[in-house]
């Protein structure tokens, strides 16, 4: 049986949103498509306390796109994005939001981000979303949404590690692109046998 994920489909990575990936809301269209011919329907959101300490703004003399140590290794500051509740968290009012089955929601700890759908950026403490989709009897997954270069590589390459079959659906997916993060990560899936289309 498959899934297709859905990782972040939300207003803040769309055009006008607060960490707007090129394109981002380009891509639904396709996505609506997808679910159709899917088994199971999953989507993910990233979902922050205002506080949350991936956020620049709660680092003293910070900019966004820096790199930050935390203790759980590099982290890249962002802007303020994605805040529980409010209207960039929220999906694109044009995702076919009715058929997902299961929204597991990540980053909520204002400690450590979280960009996997499998676990958060310690790479050990799990969202709980392997759980679900061994016991649907799940193996095999498509991945789709934004950014390609952070959530979706992130979660691609943990699915797989986790021994799952995985794609990638680059056709609809859209990266940030930081100082050429796009290459790194489409070479890091197919590193770890991501199938990338
Ligand atoms: C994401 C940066 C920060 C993503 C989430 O969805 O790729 N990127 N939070
Ligand atoms: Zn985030």
């Amino acid at each position: 049986m498959s899934a297709l994920i859905v990782i972040d489909v939300q207003n803040d990575f769309c055009p006008g949103g607060a960490l707007a990936v090129a394109e981002g809301d380009t891509i639904i269209p396709g996505i609506n498509a997808l679910m159709q011919d899917s088994d199971a329907v999953i989507f993910t959101q990233d979902w922050h306390p205002a506080d949350h300490s991936s956020f620049a703004s709660q680092h003293e003399g910070r900019e966004p796109y820096g790199l930050i140590d935390m203790p759980y290794g590099p982290q890249v500051l962002w802007p303020d994005h994605c805040v529980i509740g409010s209207y960039g968290a929220a999906f694109h009012a044009d995702l076919d939001v009715d058929r997902a089955e299961m929204v597991i929601r990540k980053g909520f700890r204002r400690a450590i981000d979280s960009y996997s759908a499998f676990f958060e950026n310690d790479h050990t403490t799990p969202t709980g979303l392997e759980g679900y989709l061994r016991t649907r009897g799940i193996t095999s997954l498509v991945l789709a949404g934004l950014a390609t270069d952070f959530c979706v590589a992130y979660s691609a390459i943990d699915a797989a590690k986790l021994g799952f079959d995985v794609t990638v659906r680059t056709d609809l997916s859209r990266g940030i692109d930081l100082d050429g993060s796009l290459a790194a990560a489409s070479q890091k899936m197919q590193d770890a046998g991501v199938t990338l289309v």
